[in-house]
Protein backbone atom coordinates (compact mmCIF):
# COMPACT_ATOMS: atom_id res chain seq x y z
CA UNK A 1 0.00 0.00 0.00
CA UNK A 2 1.52 3.49 -1.16
CA UNK A 3 0.50 6.94 -1.09
CA UNK A 4 0.44 8.69 -4.30
CA UNK A 5 0.24 12.32 -5.07
CA UNK A 6 -2.36 12.89 -8.01
CA UNK A 7 -1.94 16.15 -10.10
CA UNK A 8 -3.25 17.94 -12.83
CA UNK A 9 -2.78 16.39 -16.39
CA UNK A 10 -1.73 18.71 -19.20
CA UNK A 11 -5.17 20.91 -19.75
CA UNK A 12 -4.20 21.99 -23.43
CA UNK A 13 -1.71 24.36 -22.29
CA UNK A 14 -4.67 26.22 -19.98
CA UNK A 15 -3.17 27.69 -16.83
CA UNK A 16 -4.29 29.22 -13.69
CA UNK A 17 -8.05 27.70 -14.49
CA UNK A 18 -10.24 27.18 -12.28
CA UNK A 19 -11.58 24.19 -10.04
CA UNK A 20 -15.37 24.43 -9.76
CA UNK A 21 -16.15 21.11 -8.37
CA UNK A 22 -14.20 18.42 -6.29
CA UNK A 23 -15.74 15.39 -6.84
CA UNK A 24 -14.34 13.12 -4.05
CA UNK A 25 -13.65 13.63 0.01
CA UNK A 26 -11.17 11.99 2.05
CA UNK A 27 -11.93 8.94 2.60
CA UNK A 28 -13.48 7.68 -0.48
CA UNK A 29 -12.82 4.88 -2.13
CA UNK A 30 -12.49 5.76 -5.58
CA UNK A 31 -12.57 3.37 -8.93
CA UNK A 32 -10.08 4.53 -11.88
CA UNK A 33 -11.54 6.78 -14.12
CA UNK A 34 -13.83 8.37 -11.51
CA UNK A 35 -14.48 11.97 -11.86
CA UNK A 36 -11.61 13.79 -9.58
CA UNK A 37 -12.34 17.64 -9.96
CA UNK A 38 -14.10 19.69 -12.95
CA UNK A 39 -11.99 22.49 -14.51
CA UNK A 40 -13.51 25.68 -15.85
CA UNK A 41 -11.18 27.88 -17.57
CA UNK A 42 -12.78 30.83 -20.23
CA UNK A 43 -12.50 28.18 -23.17
CA UNK A 44 -14.08 24.32 -21.79
CA UNK A 45 -14.83 22.78 -18.85
CA UNK A 46 -13.14 19.69 -18.19
CA UNK A 47 -12.89 17.26 -15.58
CA UNK A 48 -10.09 14.98 -14.45
CA UNK A 49 -10.32 11.27 -14.18
CA UNK A 50 -8.28 8.99 -11.74
CA UNK A 51 -5.59 7.66 -13.13
CA UNK A 52 -6.13 4.55 -10.77
CA UNK A 53 -8.63 3.52 -8.07
CA UNK A 54 -7.44 3.86 -4.19
CA UNK A 55 -8.36 5.70 -1.26
CA UNK A 56 -8.34 9.49 -1.23
CA UNK A 57 -6.29 10.30 1.91
CA UNK A 58 -5.80 14.05 1.70
CA UNK A 59 -7.45 16.62 -0.75
CA UNK A 60 -4.61 19.28 -2.16
CA UNK A 61 -6.77 21.79 -3.53
CA UNK A 62 -10.63 23.17 -2.80
CA UNK A 63 -13.38 24.47 -5.23
CA UNK A 64 -12.54 28.04 -6.18
CA UNK A 65 -8.26 27.47 -6.51
CA UNK A 66 -6.92 27.91 -9.34
CA UNK A 67 -4.46 25.58 -11.09
CA UNK A 68 -2.69 24.12 -14.18
CA UNK A 69 -1.00 21.45 -14.73
CA UNK A 70 1.43 19.52 -12.52
CA UNK A 71 -0.59 21.11 -9.40
CA UNK A 72 -1.64 19.00 -6.84
CA UNK A 73 -5.34 17.16 -6.58
CA UNK A 74 -5.43 14.99 -3.67
CA UNK A 75 -3.11 12.15 -2.30
CA UNK A 76 -4.35 8.54 -2.93
CA UNK A 77 -3.78 5.19 -1.59
CA UNK A 78 -2.88 2.70 -3.85
CA UNK A 79 -2.49 -0.64 -3.50
CA UNK A 80 0.68 -2.59 -4.33
CA UNK A 81 2.54 0.46 -6.25
CA UNK A 82 5.59 2.30 -5.08
CA UNK A 83 4.56 6.26 -4.41
CA UNK A 84 5.14 8.58 -7.16
CA UNK A 85 3.75 11.40 -8.42
CA UNK A 86 1.08 10.75 -11.07
CA UNK A 87 -0.99 12.96 -13.19
CA UNK A 88 -4.56 12.38 -13.29
CA UNK A 89 -5.57 10.49 -16.61
CA UNK A 90 -2.04 8.80 -16.98
CA UNK A 91 -3.73 5.45 -17.58
CA UNK A 92 -4.29 5.86 -20.81
CA UNK A 93 -0.39 6.16 -22.04
CA UNK A 94 1.25 3.70 -23.44
CA UNK A 95 4.54 3.36 -21.20
CA UNK A 96 7.22 4.86 -23.17
CA UNK A 97 4.64 7.82 -23.08
CA UNK A 98 4.98 7.31 -19.32
CA UNK A 99 8.78 7.41 -19.07
CA UNK A 100 8.63 10.70 -21.24
CA UNK A 101 6.03 12.07 -19.12
CA UNK A 102 8.16 11.92 -16.05
CA UNK A 103 10.89 13.20 -17.56
CA UNK A 104 9.10 16.35 -18.79
CA UNK A 105 6.38 16.43 -15.50
CA UNK A 106 4.27 18.67 -15.14
CA UNK A 107 6.97 20.61 -12.97
CA UNK A 108 9.24 20.70 -15.81
CA UNK A 109 10.16 23.82 -18.10
CA UNK A 110 10.03 21.76 -21.18
CA UNK A 111 6.53 20.56 -21.10
CA UNK A 112 5.46 23.52 -19.76
CA UNK A 113 6.97 25.51 -22.90
CA UNK A 114 5.57 22.91 -25.24
CA UNK A 115 2.25 23.12 -24.04
CA UNK A 116 2.24 26.77 -24.62
CA UNK A 117 3.50 26.22 -27.92
CA UNK A 118 1.37 23.73 -28.54
CA UNK A 119 -1.65 25.89 -27.28
CA UNK A 120 -0.87 28.47 -29.83
CA UNK A 121 -1.33 25.51 -32.97
CA UNK A 122 -4.21 23.67 -31.38
CA UNK A 123 -6.92 25.88 -32.92
CA UNK A 124 -6.28 25.10 -36.51
CA UNK A 125 -3.87 22.63 -36.24
CA UNK A 126 -5.13 21.09 -39.21
CA UNK A 127 -4.48 24.07 -41.47
CA UNK A 128 -3.05 23.15 -45.26
CA UNK A 129 -2.14 26.21 -46.79
CA UNK A 130 0.52 26.96 -49.01
CA UNK A 131 2.61 29.74 -48.54
CA UNK A 132 1.93 33.35 -50.01
CA UNK A 133 4.56 35.96 -50.98
CA UNK A 134 4.59 39.14 -49.12
CA UNK A 135 2.24 41.87 -49.89
CA UNK A 136 -0.27 38.92 -50.85
CA UNK A 137 -3.09 37.19 -49.45
CA UNK A 138 -3.26 33.24 -49.20
CA UNK A 139 -6.48 31.04 -48.90
CA UNK A 140 -5.90 27.98 -45.63
CA UNK A 141 -8.54 25.67 -44.60
CA UNK A 142 -9.05 25.71 -41.00
CA UNK A 143 -9.81 22.76 -39.50
CA UNK A 144 -10.95 21.13 -35.92
CA UNK A 145 -7.34 20.50 -33.68
CA UNK A 146 -7.42 17.36 -31.32
CA UNK A 147 -10.13 17.88 -29.23
CA UNK A 148 -9.57 15.11 -26.86
CA UNK A 149 -11.13 11.92 -28.45
CA UNK A 150 -12.15 10.72 -31.63
CA UNK A 151 -15.72 10.37 -31.19
CA UNK A 152 -17.31 13.01 -33.49
CA UNK A 153 -18.96 16.18 -31.26
CA UNK A 154 -21.68 18.51 -32.11
CA UNK A 155 -21.23 22.15 -33.79
CA UNK A 156 -23.35 24.00 -31.27
CA UNK A 157 -22.32 27.66 -32.56
CA UNK A 158 -20.53 29.29 -35.01
CA UNK A 159 -19.27 32.40 -33.98
CA UNK A 160 -18.04 34.12 -37.15
CA UNK A 161 -19.39 34.96 -40.52
CA UNK A 162 -18.52 35.05 -43.84
CA UNK A 163 -16.60 38.33 -45.17
CA UNK A 164 -15.92 38.83 -41.16
CA UNK A 165 -12.44 40.06 -40.13
CA UNK A 166 -11.03 38.09 -37.45
CA UNK A 167 -8.20 37.87 -34.84
CA UNK A 168 -6.05 35.16 -34.39
CA UNK A 169 -7.49 33.56 -30.90
CA UNK A 170 -11.07 34.49 -31.96
CA UNK A 171 -13.58 31.61 -31.43
CA UNK A 172 -14.56 30.04 -34.94
CA UNK A 173 -16.85 27.86 -33.52
CA UNK A 174 -18.48 26.09 -30.40
CA UNK A 175 -18.12 22.41 -29.97
CA UNK A 176 -20.13 19.97 -27.36
CA UNK A 177 -20.27 16.89 -26.57
CA UNK A 178 -22.52 14.92 -24.10
CA UNK A 179 -19.20 15.47 -21.89
CA UNK A 180 -17.72 18.71 -22.53
CA UNK A 181 -18.14 21.85 -24.23
CA UNK A 182 -15.19 23.44 -25.79
CA UNK A 183 -13.94 26.94 -28.50
CA UNK A 184 -11.99 26.43 -30.92
CA UNK A 185 -10.31 29.30 -31.62
CA UNK A 186 -8.56 30.90 -34.68
CA UNK A 187 -4.89 30.33 -35.01
CA UNK A 188 -4.59 33.03 -37.22
CA UNK A 189 -5.95 36.51 -37.94
CA UNK A 190 -7.76 36.95 -41.41
CA UNK A 191 -11.21 37.72 -43.46
CA UNK A 192 -13.75 34.11 -43.82
CA UNK A 193 -13.99 33.60 -46.82
CA UNK A 194 -16.36 30.60 -46.40
CA UNK A 195 -17.76 29.00 -43.90
CA UNK A 196 -17.38 24.71 -43.83
CA UNK A 197 -19.44 23.65 -41.17
CA UNK A 198 -22.58 24.27 -39.56
CA UNK A 199 -24.34 24.16 -36.64
CA UNK A 200 -25.94 20.84 -36.21
CA UNK A 201 -23.42 19.24 -37.49
CA UNK A 202 -20.52 17.15 -36.50
CA UNK A 203 -17.17 17.45 -36.31
CA UNK A 204 -14.08 15.30 -35.21
CA UNK A 205 -10.41 16.51 -35.58
CA UNK A 206 -9.43 17.46 -38.88
CA UNK A 207 -13.06 18.74 -39.79
CA UNK A 208 -12.91 22.08 -41.98
CA UNK A 209 -14.18 24.85 -40.19
CA UNK A 210 -13.32 27.59 -42.22
CA UNK A 211 -11.62 29.28 -45.29
CA UNK A 212 -9.58 31.97 -44.02
CA UNK A 213 -7.76 34.12 -46.41
CA UNK A 214 -4.61 35.35 -44.44
CA UNK A 215 -2.38 38.31 -45.68
CA UNK A 216 1.33 37.03 -46.29
CA UNK A 217 2.79 38.81 -44.38
CA UNK A 218 1.08 37.15 -41.23
CA UNK A 219 0.90 34.06 -42.60
CA UNK A 220 4.50 34.34 -42.47
CA UNK A 221 5.16 35.05 -38.54
CA UNK A 222 6.44 31.79 -37.16
CA UNK A 223 4.83 29.89 -33.99
CA UNK A 224 1.93 30.10 -36.12
CA UNK A 225 0.30 29.28 -39.42
CA UNK A 226 3.57 27.84 -40.44
CA UNK A 227 3.91 25.70 -37.73
CA UNK A 228 0.13 24.36 -37.69
CA UNK A 229 0.28 24.21 -41.40
CA UNK A 230 3.30 21.62 -41.06
CA UNK A 231 1.65 20.08 -37.47
CA UNK A 232 1.81 16.37 -37.97
CA UNK A 233 -1.82 15.35 -37.45
CA UNK A 234 -1.41 14.12 -33.68
CA UNK A 235 -1.27 17.61 -31.87
CA UNK A 236 1.37 18.46 -29.25
CA UNK A 237 -1.38 19.96 -26.41
CA UNK A 238 -2.68 16.33 -25.65
CA UNK A 239 -0.13 13.38 -26.78
CA UNK A 240 1.73 12.85 -23.48
CA UNK A 241 -1.71 12.81 -21.63
CA UNK A 242 -5.22 11.15 -22.06
CA UNK A 243 -7.97 12.98 -23.26
CA UNK A 244 -8.41 15.63 -20.69
CA UNK A 245 -11.43 17.67 -21.68
CA UNK A 246 -14.87 16.06 -20.46
CA UNK A 247 -17.20 17.31 -18.76
CA UNK A 248 -20.15 14.73 -17.61
CA UNK A 249 -23.36 15.96 -17.42
CA UNK A 250 -24.21 16.69 -13.72
CA UNK A 251 -27.58 18.11 -14.02
CA UNK A 252 -30.57 18.60 -16.41
CA UNK A 253 -30.18 21.81 -16.55
CA UNK A 254 -26.26 21.83 -17.76
CA UNK A 255 -27.44 19.64 -20.87
CA UNK A 256 -30.32 21.82 -21.51
CA UNK A 257 -29.11 24.11 -24.33
CA UNK A 258 -30.62 27.63 -23.46
CA UNK A 259 -29.15 29.46 -25.93
CA UNK A 260 -29.28 29.95 -29.53
CA UNK A 261 -27.53 29.59 -32.74
CA UNK A 262 -26.57 33.32 -32.74
CA UNK A 263 -25.15 33.55 -29.19
CA UNK A 264 -21.81 34.70 -29.52
CA UNK A 265 -19.86 33.41 -26.31
CA UNK A 266 -17.65 31.00 -24.40
CA UNK A 267 -18.19 27.53 -22.78
CA UNK A 268 -17.64 29.02 -19.33
CA UNK A 269 -20.53 31.69 -19.78
CA UNK A 270 -22.58 29.42 -21.24
CA UNK A 271 -23.08 27.13 -18.31
CA UNK A 272 -23.02 30.37 -16.12
CA UNK A 273 -26.52 31.22 -17.97
CA UNK A 274 -27.41 28.14 -17.60
CA UNK A 275 -27.08 27.71 -13.97
CA UNK A 276 -29.03 31.10 -13.46
CA UNK A 277 -31.69 29.68 -16.05
CA UNK A 278 -31.52 32.51 -18.49
CA UNK A 279 -31.38 32.90 -22.51
CA UNK A 280 -27.94 34.07 -23.58
CA UNK A 281 -30.05 35.47 -26.84
CA UNK A 282 -30.85 38.05 -24.36
CA UNK A 283 -27.71 39.12 -22.49
CA UNK A 284 -26.06 42.32 -24.48
CA UNK A 285 -22.48 41.27 -24.96
CA UNK A 286 -20.00 43.65 -24.51
CA UNK A 287 -16.80 41.63 -25.08
CA UNK A 288 -15.04 41.99 -28.59
CA UNK A 289 -17.82 41.90 -31.60
CA UNK A 290 -20.40 41.56 -29.02
CA UNK A 291 -19.23 38.62 -27.29
CA UNK A 292 -21.12 37.99 -24.06
CA UNK A 293 -18.73 38.11 -21.13
CA UNK A 294 -19.61 36.50 -17.51
CA UNK A 295 -20.06 40.00 -16.58
CA UNK A 296 -22.69 40.56 -19.00
CA UNK A 297 -24.51 37.35 -17.74
CA UNK A 298 -23.96 38.87 -13.96
CA UNK A 299 -25.24 42.09 -15.42
CA UNK A 300 -28.45 40.98 -16.93
CA UNK A 301 -29.30 39.00 -13.71
CA UNK A 302 -28.59 42.05 -11.40
CA UNK A 303 -30.68 44.09 -13.82
CA UNK A 304 -33.50 41.23 -14.01
CA UNK A 305 -33.65 41.23 -10.14
CA UNK A 306 -34.41 44.70 -10.04
CA UNK A 307 -36.44 44.55 -12.23
CA UNK A 308 -38.78 41.94 -10.75
CA UNK A 309 -38.24 43.54 -7.09
CA UNK A 310 -40.20 46.44 -8.78
CA UNK A 311 -42.60 44.85 -10.85
CA UNK A 312 -46.33 44.29 -9.88
CA UNK A 313 -46.38 40.24 -11.58
CA UNK A 314 -43.24 39.56 -9.77
CA UNK A 315 -42.71 37.38 -6.25
CA UNK A 316 -39.71 36.63 -4.13
CA UNK A 317 -38.05 33.27 -5.41
CA UNK A 318 -41.72 32.66 -7.66
CA UNK A 319 -41.67 31.60 -11.37
CA UNK A 320 -42.80 34.85 -12.94
CA UNK A 321 -45.97 34.11 -15.40
CA UNK A 322 -44.72 33.33 -19.00
CA UNK A 323 -45.30 36.28 -21.00
CA UNK A 324 -48.25 35.86 -23.55
CA UNK A 325 -48.96 36.94 -26.87
CA UNK A 326 -52.48 38.11 -26.50
CA UNK A 327 -52.31 39.56 -30.00
CA UNK A 328 -51.93 36.29 -31.20
CA UNK A 329 -55.36 35.29 -30.06
CA UNK A 330 -57.56 38.47 -30.90
CA UNK A 331 -57.62 42.27 -31.22
CA UNK A 332 -56.11 43.44 -28.29
CA UNK A 333 -55.59 47.08 -26.33
CA UNK A 334 -52.66 47.81 -24.06
CA UNK A 335 -52.80 50.67 -21.93
CA UNK A 336 -50.58 51.75 -18.87
CA UNK A 337 -51.26 51.29 -15.92
CA UNK A 338 -51.58 54.43 -13.53
CA UNK A 339 -49.46 54.95 -11.23
CA UNK A 340 -51.63 54.28 -8.63
CA UNK A 341 -52.77 50.96 -10.27
CA UNK A 342 -49.39 50.02 -10.26
CA UNK A 343 -48.78 51.34 -6.70
CA UNK A 344 -51.68 48.69 -5.36
CA UNK A 345 -50.56 46.31 -7.36
CA UNK A 346 -47.12 46.00 -5.50
CA UNK A 347 -48.84 46.53 -2.34
CA UNK A 348 -51.38 43.77 -2.47
CA UNK A 349 -48.37 41.75 -4.08
CA UNK A 350 -45.74 42.30 -0.96
CA UNK A 351 -48.94 41.60 1.62
CA UNK A 352 -49.65 38.75 0.37
CA UNK A 353 -46.49 37.58 -0.33
CA UNK A 354 -45.28 38.47 3.16
CA UNK A 355 -48.59 37.89 5.05
CA UNK A 356 -49.97 34.63 6.62
CA UNK A 357 -53.51 35.19 5.85
CA UNK A 358 -56.25 33.64 7.75
CA UNK A 359 -60.14 34.96 6.67
CA UNK A 360 -63.12 33.87 8.79
CA UNK A 361 -66.40 34.39 7.92
CA UNK A 362 -69.68 35.17 9.48
CA UNK A 363 -72.88 36.24 8.51
CA UNK A 364 -74.83 39.28 11.21
CA UNK A 365 -78.33 39.91 11.47
CA UNK A 366 -78.26 43.90 10.84
CA UNK A 367 -82.31 43.69 10.96
CA UNK A 368 -82.92 46.00 14.03
CA UNK A 369 -79.64 48.20 12.73
CA UNK A 370 -81.45 48.65 9.29
CA UNK A 371 -84.44 49.56 10.78
CA UNK A 372 -83.35 51.80 12.95
CA UNK A 373 -80.88 53.48 9.83
CA UNK A 374 -83.95 53.81 8.10
CA UNK A 375 -85.42 55.62 10.88
CA UNK A 376 -82.89 57.96 10.84
CA UNK A 377 -82.44 58.46 7.10
CA UNK A 378 -84.54 61.86 7.09
CA UNK A 379 -82.80 63.09 9.92
CA UNK A 380 -79.14 62.31 7.50
CA UNK A 381 -80.69 64.26 4.98
CA UNK A 382 -81.40 67.11 6.62
CA UNK A 383 -77.69 67.05 7.37
CA UNK A 384 -77.27 66.19 4.33
CA UNK A 385 -75.07 62.87 5.02
CA UNK A 386 -76.04 59.61 3.32
CA UNK A 387 -76.23 57.03 6.69
CA UNK A 388 -74.79 54.12 5.07
CA UNK A 389 -74.10 50.70 7.01
CA UNK A 390 -71.01 52.23 6.52
CA UNK A 391 -70.51 54.39 9.76
CA UNK A 392 -72.05 51.71 11.57
CA UNK A 393 -69.04 49.31 10.96
CA UNK A 394 -67.10 51.70 11.27
CA UNK A 395 -68.19 52.14 15.05
CA UNK A 396 -68.68 48.58 15.83
CA UNK A 397 -65.11 48.13 14.07
CA UNK A 398 -63.48 50.90 16.49
CA UNK A 399 -64.98 49.54 19.90
CA UNK A 400 -64.69 45.74 19.13
CA UNK A 401 -60.50 47.32 17.86
CA UNK A 402 -60.55 48.66 21.52
CA UNK A 403 -61.52 45.25 23.07
CA UNK A 404 -59.32 42.91 20.85
CA UNK A 405 -56.25 45.21 21.46
CA UNK A 406 -54.52 42.33 18.99
CA UNK A 407 -56.01 43.52 16.16
CA UNK A 408 -55.42 46.63 16.81
CA UNK A 409 -51.67 46.26 16.57
CA UNK A 410 -48.98 46.04 13.95
CA UNK A 411 -45.90 43.68 14.01
CA UNK A 412 -42.89 45.78 14.89
CA UNK A 413 -40.10 45.80 12.21
CA UNK A 414 -37.27 44.64 14.18
CA UNK A 415 -39.47 40.95 14.33
CA UNK A 416 -39.73 40.70 17.53
CA UNK A 417 -41.98 43.32 19.33
CA UNK A 418 -45.58 43.92 18.64
CA UNK A 419 -46.82 48.01 18.59
CA UNK A 420 -50.20 48.13 20.01
CA UNK A 421 -52.18 51.28 19.47
CA UNK A 422 -53.73 53.43 21.96
CA UNK A 423 -55.78 55.21 19.06
CA UNK A 424 -58.35 53.72 16.62
CA UNK A 425 -57.83 55.04 12.88
CA UNK A 426 -59.59 53.20 10.17
CA UNK A 427 -59.09 53.13 6.86
CA UNK A 428 -61.77 52.98 4.28
CA UNK A 429 -61.14 51.32 0.62
CA UNK A 430 -62.31 53.57 -1.61
CA UNK A 431 -62.86 52.73 -5.39
CA UNK A 432 -61.99 55.21 -7.54
CA UNK A 433 -61.64 55.48 -11.38
CA UNK A 434 -57.52 55.82 -11.02
CA UNK A 435 -57.28 52.72 -8.50
CA UNK A 436 -58.28 51.69 -5.03
CA UNK A 437 -56.72 54.56 -2.11
CA UNK A 438 -57.84 53.87 1.66
CA UNK A 439 -58.22 57.40 3.20
CA UNK A 440 -57.95 57.27 6.78
CA UNK A 441 -60.21 58.31 9.64
CA UNK A 442 -58.75 59.48 12.45
CA UNK A 443 -60.06 58.54 16.27
CA UNK A 444 -63.37 56.33 14.87
CA UNK A 445 -64.08 55.59 18.58
CA UNK A 446 -64.54 58.76 19.30
CA UNK A 447 -66.93 60.42 16.44
CA UNK A 448 -70.62 60.03 16.01
CA UNK A 449 -72.32 57.98 13.11
CA UNK A 450 -73.43 61.29 11.47
CA UNK A 451 -69.88 62.57 11.94
CA UNK A 452 -68.78 59.37 10.43
CA UNK A 453 -70.95 59.33 7.80
CA UNK A 454 -70.48 62.94 6.69
CA UNK A 455 -66.44 62.59 7.27
CA UNK A 456 -67.07 59.17 5.02
CA UNK A 457 -68.48 60.68 2.19
CA UNK A 458 -66.18 63.96 2.40
CA UNK A 459 -63.10 61.20 2.19
CA UNK A 460 -64.75 59.24 -0.45
CA UNK A 461 -65.29 62.65 -2.31
CA UNK A 462 -62.03 63.56 -2.28
CA UNK A 463 -60.50 60.32 -3.36
CA UNK A 464 -62.46 60.61 -6.71
CA UNK A 465 -61.30 63.81 -7.26
CA UNK A 466 -57.74 62.86 -6.71
CA UNK A 467 -57.38 65.43 -3.68
CA UNK A 468 -56.21 63.18 -0.76
CA UNK A 469 -52.76 64.39 0.42
CA UNK A 470 -50.50 61.74 1.96
CA UNK A 471 -51.47 62.37 5.36
CA UNK A 472 -54.97 61.40 4.62
CA UNK A 473 -54.20 58.02 3.78
CA UNK A 474 -51.42 57.50 7.08
CA UNK A 475 -51.64 56.35 10.67
CA UNK A 476 -54.77 53.35 9.84
CA UNK A 477 -55.03 50.73 12.42
CA UNK A 478 -57.12 48.67 10.32
CA UNK A 479 -59.56 48.80 7.31
CA UNK A 480 -62.88 48.09 6.20
CA UNK A 481 -63.16 47.08 2.59
CA UNK A 482 -67.35 47.35 1.70
CA UNK A 483 -68.52 46.03 -1.35
CA UNK A 484 -72.42 45.86 0.51
CA UNK A 485 -73.15 49.12 -2.31
CA UNK A 486 -71.78 46.69 -5.25
CA UNK A 487 -72.97 42.89 -4.91
CA UNK A 488 -71.31 39.37 -3.92
CA UNK A 489 -71.55 36.99 -0.84
CA UNK A 490 -68.49 36.94 0.54
CA UNK A 491 -64.45 38.04 -0.53
CA UNK A 492 -61.46 37.63 0.90
CA UNK A 493 -59.96 40.85 1.62
CA UNK A 494 -55.92 41.12 1.34
CA UNK A 495 -54.58 42.57 4.87
CA UNK A 496 -53.72 46.05 4.28
CA UNK A 497 -49.66 45.85 6.02
CA UNK A 498 -48.99 47.20 8.32
CA UNK A 499 -52.00 46.77 9.85
CA UNK A 500 -52.86 43.40 10.75
CA UNK A 501 -56.41 42.83 9.96
CA UNK A 502 -59.31 43.58 7.08
CA UNK A 503 -62.75 43.40 7.83
CA UNK A 504 -64.52 42.82 4.15
CA UNK A 505 -68.59 43.42 3.62
CA UNK A 506 -70.56 42.03 1.58
CA UNK A 507 -74.08 42.90 0.39
CA UNK A 508 -77.07 42.12 3.02
CA UNK A 509 -79.54 39.81 1.87
CA UNK A 510 -83.11 38.60 3.38
CA UNK A 511 -82.93 35.50 4.93
CA UNK A 512 -85.35 32.53 6.91
CA UNK A 513 -84.41 32.43 10.32
CA UNK A 514 -85.26 30.02 13.07
CA UNK A 515 -86.10 31.70 15.49
CA UNK A 516 -87.15 28.75 18.16
CA UNK A 517 -91.18 28.86 16.76
CA UNK A 518 -90.82 29.93 13.12
CA UNK A 519 -88.71 31.42 10.29
CA UNK A 520 -88.58 35.16 10.39
CA UNK A 521 -87.17 37.14 7.59
CA UNK A 522 -84.23 38.52 8.90
CA UNK A 523 -81.41 40.90 7.06
CA UNK A 524 -78.01 39.03 7.19
CA UNK A 525 -74.63 41.09 6.30
CA UNK A 526 -71.95 38.58 5.14
CA UNK A 527 -68.82 39.57 6.80
CA UNK A 528 -64.90 38.44 6.25
CA UNK A 529 -62.09 39.11 8.16
CA UNK A 530 -58.91 38.56 7.24
CA UNK A 531 -56.06 38.68 9.21
CA UNK A 532 -52.05 38.27 9.42
CA UNK A 533 -51.54 34.76 11.68
CA UNK A 534 -48.44 36.08 13.02
CA UNK A 535 -50.27 38.66 14.98
CA UNK A 536 -53.35 37.63 15.39
CA UNK A 537 -55.23 33.86 16.21
CA UNK A 538 -58.09 32.18 15.10
CA UNK A 539 -59.20 33.02 18.71
CA UNK A 540 -58.70 36.66 18.70
CA UNK A 541 -60.07 36.84 15.08
CA UNK A 542 -63.29 34.52 16.16
CA UNK A 543 -63.71 37.16 19.22
CA UNK A 544 -63.33 39.71 17.04
CA UNK A 545 -65.47 39.14 14.71
CA UNK A 546 -68.28 37.98 17.40
CA UNK A 547 -67.77 41.47 19.00
CA UNK A 548 -68.16 43.42 15.53
CA UNK A 549 -71.94 40.85 15.01
CA UNK A 550 -73.28 41.67 18.31
CA UNK A 551 -72.43 44.98 18.21
CA UNK A 552 -74.24 45.62 14.89
CA UNK A 553 -76.95 43.47 15.74
CA UNK A 554 -77.76 45.12 18.73
CA UNK A 555 -76.59 48.74 18.04
CA UNK A 556 -77.41 50.04 21.32
CA UNK A 557 -74.33 48.41 22.31
CA UNK A 558 -72.30 50.67 20.84
CA UNK A 559 -73.45 52.73 23.57
CA UNK A 560 -72.03 51.04 26.33
N1 LIG B 1 -75.55 45.79 1.95
C1 LIG B 1 -76.56 46.35 1.25
N2 LIG B 1 -76.53 47.61 0.84
C2 LIG B 1 -75.46 48.36 1.13
C3 LIG B 1 -74.38 47.85 1.84
C4 LIG B 1 -74.49 46.52 2.28
N3 LIG B 1 -73.49 45.94 2.96
N4 LIG B 1 -73.47 48.80 1.98
C5 LIG B 1 -73.93 49.88 1.34
N5 LIG B 1 -75.12 49.61 0.84
C6 LIG B 1 -75.98 50.49 0.10
C7 LIG B 1 -75.98 51.86 0.68
O1 LIG B 1 -76.89 51.97 1.73
C8 LIG B 1 -76.37 52.66 -0.51
O2 LIG B 1 -77.75 52.49 -0.75
P1 LIG B 1 -78.73 53.72 -0.63
O3 LIG B 1 -78.22 54.74 -1.58
O4 LIG B 1 -80.03 53.15 -0.96
O5 LIG B 1 -78.64 54.15 0.78
C9 LIG B 1 -75.70 51.96 -1.66
O6 LIG B 1 -75.42 50.65 -1.17
C10 LIG B 1 -74.39 52.59 -2.10
O7 LIG B 1 -73.59 52.83 -1.00
P2 LIG B 1 -72.19 53.54 -1.20
O8 LIG B 1 -71.26 52.57 -1.74
O9 LIG B 1 -72.38 54.79 -1.96
O10 LIG B 1 -71.77 53.98 0.24
P3 LIG B 1 -70.98 53.20 1.33
O11 LIG B 1 -70.98 54.05 2.51
O12 LIG B 1 -71.52 51.85 1.52
O13 LIG B 1 -69.52 53.06 0.77
C11 LIG B 1 -67.47 53.78 -0.17
C12 LIG B 1 -68.73 54.20 0.55
C13 LIG B 1 -66.62 54.99 -0.43
C14 LIG B 1 -66.71 52.78 0.68
C15 LIG B 1 -67.88 53.12 -1.49
O14 LIG B 1 -68.46 54.07 -2.34
C16 LIG B 1 -66.77 52.43 -2.21
O15 LIG B 1 -65.92 53.03 -2.86
N6 LIG B 1 -66.79 51.10 -2.17
C17 LIG B 1 -65.81 50.30 -2.85
C18 LIG B 1 -64.82 49.79 -1.88
C19 LIG B 1 -63.86 48.90 -2.59
O16 LIG B 1 -63.39 49.16 -3.67
N7 LIG B 1 -63.56 47.78 -1.94
C20 LIG B 1 -62.76 46.78 -2.52
C21 LIG B 1 -61.40 46.88 -1.98
S1 LIG B 1 -60.43 45.54 -2.44
O17 LIG B 1 -60.45 45.57 -4.01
Amino acid sequence: MTTETINVPDIGGSEDVEVIEVCVAVGDTIAKEDSLVVLESDKASMEVPAPKAGKVTALKLKVGDKVSQGSAILELEVEGESAAKTDAGEKSQAPADKQADKKSSPETKTETTASKEAETKAAGAKEKPGKAASGTTERRTISVPDIGGEEPVDVIEICVSEGQEIAEGDSLIVLESDKASMEVPSPAAGKVLSLLIKVGGKATEGTPIIELEVRADKAAEPDSADDARSAPASPAPQSAVPAPVALPPRSPSLEAPVTTDEVYAGPAVRKLAREFGIDLARVPGHGPRGRILKEDVHQYVRDLVEKRGASVTAGAGILPVPEVDFAAFGEIDVQPMSKLHRLTATNMHRSWLNVPHVTQFDEVDISELEDFRQAMKQEAEARKVKLTPLPFLLKACAAALKANPKLNASLHADGEQVVFKRYVHIGIAVDTPAGLVVPVLRDVDKKGLFELAEETQLLAQKAKDRKLRPDDMQGGCFTISSLGGIGGQGFTPIVNTPEVAILGVSRLSVKPHWDGKQFVPRKMLPLALSYDHRAVNGVDGGRFLTDVGALLTDVRRLLL
